[in-house]
């Protein structure tokens, strides 16, 4: 009897169609109810009746302002390097166009370093409490299931998991590099600079995308009456379409209030405990968590030390009696003393060191001979640049070209004294490179050789 069978099997070919025209939403249902997913991905599971998107709005809005501070002062700094001048200071050569931004670093405000890196460090730290309260207040949203019901929205998840991976990253890398924890594979400055362009990238489509929704969820609320409400009298937001609202939330144990001052006050204490870093003076005794120490001893070369003589291998001849400076890039090279350079006409500026690493120093007053006075020496009146090289043999920052405005400012200094008093060997005795405006990096210790372009 085919016909009959044929005729059985009807019904089950016409259901199937039905079903396949129905769309893949309503058969990811019925998967849904038929295999219930696993802990965090069943609807229910979060049950905060804070979460919501007032409150994820709230600190989305903290997060796109300091975010966007880290973004722009990231980029500066990179740019502080000075990268184009010279492969010497480029340490991620194969960056390509994303240096398309680059620019002659300037040499006023003499300050400019250091605020750019104390304010991207610093932000940084703090962003932390709040960094973390916005992936709470959106963690439903990270464990949707089915992962994916369509190419649209494959696309969407594979963007978040830019965004989301690629802000931890760059928080991690951050932080580790901060507290000297050197434990990446390869350098730093690759990982956090190609990490940042990776997050820029979801980062800004993410604004794009989200920020209508923010501000309509922020202005769903007056934080005016949140900060007023207790934790008793603390409801859910009404239903959303965003899915961050509890479909079956608990009873408050925090109320929207109690959780903003959480998280301030995280944010807070990391400020009070870092900024001192960075802002110096009094305040520098405050920096507890601050791994360059609090004392950096006392009298005229009683500032931060970065890395001794001792630790990274110089030997008191190569500073002895013996030392020289030579300068090059002229006719004949030439070769100085100490006792000749203490014979040149000195100035003495008020300048700070900037470690890229986010600490600086209070203006110290440097004594030396100006850059440019000694390219004259060289017979280079007019340099565009000088490569500036360490006795030091081994280890990184052992050389760096300065561009033509950083040579040509006269604070640019080849210091001999600090303070009033001679540098001391961990300073750069018996002569270190100090510039304006420039990342530490720049000033270079224990210089042996000036290398004068045109
Ligand atoms: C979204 C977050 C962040 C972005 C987009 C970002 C971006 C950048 C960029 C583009 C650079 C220059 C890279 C280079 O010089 O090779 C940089 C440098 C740096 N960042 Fe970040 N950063 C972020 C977060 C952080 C955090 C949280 C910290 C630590 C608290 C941090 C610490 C540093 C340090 C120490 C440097 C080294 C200075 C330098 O290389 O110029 N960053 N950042
Ligand atoms: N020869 C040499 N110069 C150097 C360094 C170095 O390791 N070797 N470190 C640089 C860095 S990263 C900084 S922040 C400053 C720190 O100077 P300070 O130790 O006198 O504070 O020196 C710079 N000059
Ligand atoms: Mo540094």
């Amino acid at each position: 009897m085919p016909e009959d069978d044929a005729e059985e099997q009807k019904p089950g070919r016409i259901s199937r169609a039905v079903h396949a025209a129905a769309g893949p939403a309503v058969r990811g249902q019925e998967r849904l109810a038929a295999h219930p997913p696993p802990g965090p991905f069943r609807p229910g599971f979060w049950r905060s009746p804070i979460r919501g998107p007032w409150l994820t709005a709230v600190f989305g809005l903290v997060l796109l302002f300091g975010i966007t501070t880290l973004m722009v002062t990231g980029l500066l700094s990179y740019a502080a390097y000075d990268p184009d001048v010279d492969p010497v200071n480029d340490l991620t050569p194969d960056k390509g166009i994303l240096g398309f931004y680059l620019f002659d670093w300037p040499t006023r405000p003499y300050w400019l370093y250091r605020l750019l890196q104390g304010v991207h460090v610093t932000l940084g730290i703090v962003l932390v409490p709040v960094l973390l309260a916005k992936l709470w207040s959106v963690i439903p949203k990270l464990f949707t299931w089915p992962p994916a019901r369509s190419a649209a929205q494959a696309l969407e998840r594979l963007s978040l998991l830019l965004l989301v991976g690629g802000v931890i990253f760059e928080f991690v890398t951050g932080i580790m590099n901060i507290q000297l924890w050197y434990a990446f594979p390869g350098s730093f400055y690759r990982l956090h600079l190609y990490g940042a362009w990776v997050f820029i990238g979801a980062f800004v489509a993410h604004v794009i995308l989200k920020t209508p929704r923010m501000l309509s969820a922020l202005r769903s609320r007056s934080l005016r009456a949140e900060l007023r409400t207790d934790t008793a009298h603390t409801v859910p937001e009404p239903p959303d379409p965003d899915g961050l609202v509890a479909a079956d939330p608990a009873a408050p144990t925090m109320s929207r209030r109690g959780a903003l001052a959480l998280v301030g006050t995280g944010s807070l204490v990391l400020l009070a405990t870092t900024a001192g870093q960075s802002i110096g003076g009094a305040w520098r005794e405050t920096a507890l968590l601050a791994p360059r120490g609090r004392e950096p001893g006392s009298g005229p070369n009683g500032f931060q030390i970065n890395k001794t003589a001792a630790y990274v291998g110089i030997t008191p001849e190569q500073i002895g009696p013996a030392w020289r400076l030579r300068l090059s890039g002229g006719p004949a090279e030439q070769t100085l003393s100490r006792e000749d350079l203490l014979a040149m006409p000195l100035s003495t500026h008020a300048l700070p060191i900037a470690c890229v690493e986010g600490w600086s120093t209070d203006d110290q007053d440097w004594t030396g001979v100006p850059l440019l006075r000694l390219a004259e020496l060289a017979g280079v009146p007019r340099p565009s640049a000088v490569l500036v090289q360490s006795v030091q043999t081994g280890g990184p920052f052992t050389a760096t070209v300065l561009a033509g405005n950083q040579v040509r400012d006269l604070r640019s200094l080849l210091a001999l004294r600090v303070n009033g008093a001679d540098l001391s060997a961990d300073h750069g005795y018996p002569a270190r490179v100090i510039v304006p405006a420039a990342p530490g990096v720049h000033n270079t210790k224990w210089v042996g050789r000036l290398t004068f372009r045109t």
